[in-house]
């Protein structure tokens, strides 16, 4: 079936377009922060607050809502009764004192891009059942569950899950630094669900791209053809806790200081390589007993490494374990690390990349081949349904901070493009290889 025999994406209307930013801004305000950012982590209040929003939504136009067994969200659109679904999202939940774009634009444009599909297919658009212009799938728009692990690790959570990636109740006895569980937390806010999964035949994100290509090049569209190698390094110095003032410094044991040469070693580590080869930091410590008259007996640490490359990130993950074993010999120290939230290099399929292509070149935008250093739900979707993603342009490349911002005009260009994707997914267009 060629997309050509589709009827032509008509252009949005100003009402849609201004219907889109009215509900992006009241999204915006739930977990609002002060300077302009927002703080929703996984299964607080607000967010159940969004995700209150996003049932409204879905309920107001009849669309069926179901929550799954990790806390995905899903809104489904019957259009072929039981054909699978084609399906758009991301996440609602946010960083600590994150953007306000990341993640929930992709689910707002993803609910949008649904409501003007419908009207489309209402409108008689779509053809006959039993033509070459017909429905072959239903649609679906999903919230996924603790996309960016920042109170649960690791990242990615519900979407993984979903693809069987991660085991349910391995990831519902997860806990945060307070020995809050998974399970505990989303039942605490009502989304421990136990509904049916939808069956996906195709998925379809659009996101900010969370760096500076886009912007430095003028381009509105980013096609995601293929994932960054991330993993991470969890790792605990064990030292002895003694005192401050009365312990010779000999006789100490400092876990703290252990861990800021650890810290000073996953930065230093990238210089081994071509500049920004290979991105890593340390993102989240806690320190026992955290006195300031006790020297340290315990560091956690989590450090992050990414390359485009796999074999830099395990390169430089082999030369900080020797210098881990350096740092315990200097200092009289334990130190134990372990791999974990190990992704691989994902490739989007080449027929999702061309339908990216085409449609944004026949709506008259210009879009590029673009990488993904940052992580999203469509590197675990990936591995389960044909899928594409999509980028719109951050001014100034920055995220996971209150300075994050993408531009109206942007976001509405990147609505119209998911739509008209969503549109010959649910034609047909992107057939499981
Ligand atoms: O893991 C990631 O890169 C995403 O931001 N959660
Ligand atoms: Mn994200
Ligand atoms: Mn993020």
């Amino acid at each position: 079936m060629t997309t050509e025999t589709l009827s032509q994406a008509p252009a949005p209307t100003d009402a849609q377009a201004t219907a889109f930013l009215r509900d992006f801004h009241e999204v915006a305000a739930i977990g609002a922060t002060p300077n302009h950012g927002v703080d929703r982590q996984a299964a607080t209040a607000e967010d159940r607050e969004t995700r209150e929003w996003f049932r409204a939504f879905a309920e107001r136009r009849g669309w069926e809502v179901r929550v799954d067994g990790i806390g995905n969200q899903f809104a489904l659109i019957e259009l072929v009764p039981g054909a699978p679904y084609a399906l758009l999202g991301s996440h609602l939940d946010s960083q600590p004192l994150g953007g306000r774009f990341d993640g929930a634009y992709g689910v707002i444009a993803g609910l949008h891009a649904a409501d003007r599909l419908v009207a489309r297919h209402a409108a008689g658009a779509s053809g006959a059942p039993g033509t070459a212009q017909a429905p072959r799938l239903n649609l679906a728009v999903v919230n996924w569950f603790n996309e960016e692990g920042g109170r649960f690790a690791p990242s990615i959570m519900g979407s993984s899950v979903f693809a069987g990636l991660k085991d349910e109740a391995e990831m519902l006895a997860v806990q945060d630094l307070r020995g809050v569980s998974v399970r505990e937390a989303l039942d605490a806010i009502g989304y421990l669900g136990s509904d049916a999964r939808p069956e996906i035949a195709a998925y379809a994100e659009i996101h900010i791209e969370q760096g500076r290509i886009l912007e430095r090049e003028g381009l509105p569209i980013g096609a995601v053809d293929a994932s960054w190698h991330t993993q991470k390094l969890d790792i605990e110095v064990l030292g002895e806790q003694s005192h401050t003032g009365a312990t010779l410094m000999g006789d100490r044991h400092d876990a703290l200081l252990g861990a800021a040469k650890v810290i000073q070693r996953v930065h230093e580590v990238t210089d081994l390589f071509p500049p920004e080869t290979l991105v890593s930091s340390v993102g989240q410590l806690t320190l026992e007993p955290n006195s300031p008259i006790v020297v340290a007996r315990r560091v956690h640490l989590v450090a992050d490494l990414r390359a485009d490359d796999r074999d830099v990130v395990l390169a430089a993950r082999d030369r900080i374990l020797g210098d881990i074993r350096a740092i315990e010999a200097e200092h009289g120290l334990v130190i134990h690390a372990r791999d974990f939230d190990v992704r691989e290099n994902q490739f989007y399929p080449e027929a999702g990349l061309a339908l990216a292509e085409a449609v944004t070149s026949e709506l008259g935008h210009a879009a590029r081949r673009i990488r993904t250093m940052a992580g999203h739900d469509s590197v675990a979707m990936n591995r389960i349904a044909p899928t594409v993603m999509l980028f719109i342009p951050s001014v100034d490349g920055v995220s996971h901070c209150e300075r994050e911002f993408s531009r109206d005009e942007d976001m509405a260009v990147g609505v119209e493009v998911l739509t008209e994707v969503a549109w010959r997914l649910v034609h047909g267009a992107l057939p499981r290889g």
